[in-house]
């Protein structure tokens, strides 16, 4: 090893403070987003000026789906809007989706008051271990990432949430039992879309294995806290990436920052106030053979507001292999998707940078490579 590529001891104690996470990080107030947070040119967001303001350049209106319409005579219309928002987007927006205002509206102050709390009681739950029931961190993949991101989180298993809840912070004393509530409803939430998503793809059924696993499967909740960025045009909340799950539902606070790549641009999307972001993710692409796209998505951060989001992934149980519904396999559709666990997502995101959508890619199946 050449003595230059010898961390210093500025450097190492450099180092600690980023793996602190950005909340700490800003405690002393900063005017400089350290080179550390800082993306290469073209990874990084496009602002404009407008109206005095540096805003994002372009923002997207989802497609609205009303849930209650869905128990009308216009649901077939509905599903017909589902599937087209899944094919096109592999978003869309949910309104009337039958949780009350107040469950999340204090989940999203929960999670708020629990960044406030002092670093000390934050880190207890800092954990290099990705199965960890609750994990506390900062950036992406902080053993990995070589540019940090402006974003601390706190990840929480959720389903079987006896198994999971005694391990949540106790702190703020209120935490546990309002996460706990939301996580059953954000569940109920899912198990009512999955029966929406399969009557969409036309596979549904009575005793439909797929939505009985879905059912007992996994649940992982992610709270991200980003805090307001001296400099948002050097640096990203979260990078490019898609969800491992079947479907992510994601719950924002009033402040703007999802970004989503739609026709190779990266456009904003305008959150509707007590509405659900509802994402495709990897499983779904695969369990669809490539009907519903999982799409790439990274978040902006800005100079004023502080932003929290909570998304909640849900899929099959980690123990299950994934692969397309033979439902939607015949001889004109072919797989094209190898079969895949849980286990293999893990070592493949743990073993490098998760990047872009690189696990989705590795399961795909070329046919015009098998003659
Ligand atoms: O904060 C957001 O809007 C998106 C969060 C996200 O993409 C994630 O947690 O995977």
């Amino acid at each position: 090893m050449s003595p230059s590529m010898l961390a210093t001891p500025v450097v190492v104690e450099e180092n600690k403070k980023y793996q602190m996470g950005v909340k700490h990080l800003c405690g002393n107030g900063l005017t400089k987003v350290p080179s550390k947070y800082i993306w290469p040119e073209p990874d990084r967001p496009i602002f404009t000026k407008s109206d005095n303001l540096i805003k994002p350049k372009q923002n997207l209106k989802l497609p609205i789906i009303d849930f209650a319409e869905l128990f009308g005579p216009n649901r077939p219309q509905v599903l017909r809007t589902i599937a087209e928002a899944c094919e096109t987007y592999g978003f869309f927006q949910v309104v009337n989706h039958g949780m009350e205002g107040d469950v999340s509206r204090n989940m999203i102050e929960v999670c708020k008051r629990f960044f406030e709390l002092p670093y000390e009681e934050r880190s207890k739950y800092m954990t290099s271990d990705m199965s960890a029931p609750v994990r506390y961190g900062t950036s992406f993949n902080q053993s990995k990432d070589n540019v940090f991101c402006w974003r601390d989180f706190l990840k929480l298993l959720a389903h079987p949430l006896p198994d999971y809840l005694p391990y949540w912070p106790t702190s703020p004393s209120d935490f546990r039992s309002l996460a706990a509530t939301y996580a059953k409803e954000t569940k109920e939430m899912f198990e009512m879309m999955v029966k929406v998503i399969l009557e969409s793809l036309e596979i549904d059924g009575e005793d439909d294995e797929a939505a009985e696993e879905l059912e007992q499967g996994s649940q992982l909740m992610v709270v991200n806290c980003y805090p307001p960025c001296p400099e948002p045009e050097l640096t990203l909340g979260m990078p490019p990436h898609s969800d491992y799950g079947f479907l992510t539902l994601l719950l924002q606070d009033d402040v703007e920052g999802l970004q989503i790549l739609f026709r190779d641009e990266w456009v904003t999307v305008d959150p509707i106030p007590g509405s659900f972001v509802v994402n495709v993710g990897d499983h779904l692409e695969i369990f669809s053979n490539g009907r519903y796209k999982s799409v790439l998505h990274r978040v902006l951060v800005n100079s004023t507001k502080p932003r929290i989001s909570v998304a909640s992934l849900h899929s099959f149980p980690f123990t299950s292999v994934v692969k397309p519904s033979p439902k939607l396999i015949d001889k004109r559709n072919p797989p094209r998707y190898m079969e895949t666990d849980f286990a293999t997502f893990l070592q493949y995101v743990s073993s490098r940078e998760p990047k872009w959508k690189n696990f989705l890619e590795s399961r795909k199946i070329d046919h015009r490579l098998i003659i």
